[in-house]
């Protein structure tokens, strides 16, 4: 039987560019649908009912929410160019830092993002601490995956376009190259 694979998201979000990263590396192809969010389609909520949010994988017929859950399903499915370290400890850090990404180091930002004044300053410190975190997880290696891109650099991969973007708006530089060489490269 052909494999059918979905994907729904929208251009902008970068949870979803996470999908879109890990299905190109593992070489498959799917069809994209892109949503709406202002005006969800019905198949969205019948896949997603519980968050109602993108990316939704759907993998003949069955459906996959939340994009790092998605990111090890798709590895376990497909196990060619693998993207999560095979060592349980390596594979339990990377987990790890990927929580922290979404749970701690976004927010953080944001923060930089909607203050001002002496509470924007407070901000600035606590997004760089958490920057200067994810430095050293790249000490020593040209990937936080090693020596290939792998789930953690997929994790991440919202700092690369959003940052710089953020930084621009704000017309702050978070992520200096003299500060965080490895993030900034
Ligand atoms: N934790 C979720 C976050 C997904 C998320 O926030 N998606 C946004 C787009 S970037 C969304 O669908 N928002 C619609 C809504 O909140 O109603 C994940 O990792 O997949």
């Amino acid at each position: 039987m052909a494999e059918e694979l979905k994907l729904f998201r929208t251009w902008s979000s970068p949870y979803s560019l996470r999908v879109v990263h890990a299905l190109k590396i593992k070489g498959l192809e799917y069809e994209t649908i892109f949503e709406d969010l202002s005006s969800k389609s019905a198949s969205l909520l019948q896949y997603n009912p519980v968050n109602k949010k993108v990316p939704v994988l759907v993998h003949n017929g069955k459906a996959i929410c939340e994009s790092l859950v998605i990111l090890e399903y798709i590895d376990e499915t497909w196990k060619q160019c693998p993207l999560l370290p095979r060592d349980p400890y390596e594979k339990a850090k990377a987990r790890f830092w990927a929580k922290f990404g979404d749970e701690k180091l976004s927010s953080s930002i944001w923060n930089v993002l909607i203050s001002q004044g002496k509470e924007q300053e407070e901000a600035i410190a606590a997004a760089v601490q958490n920057l200067k975190l994810i430095e050293e997880q790249l000490q020593e290696k040209k990937f936080f995956g090693g020596e290939k891109i792998g789930y953690l650099d997929i994790a991440f991969g919202w700092t690369a376009n959003l940052i710089s973007i953020l930084e621009e708006i704000i017309d702050l530089k978070l992520v200096d190259e003299e500060k965080l060489p490895l993030l900034s490269a």
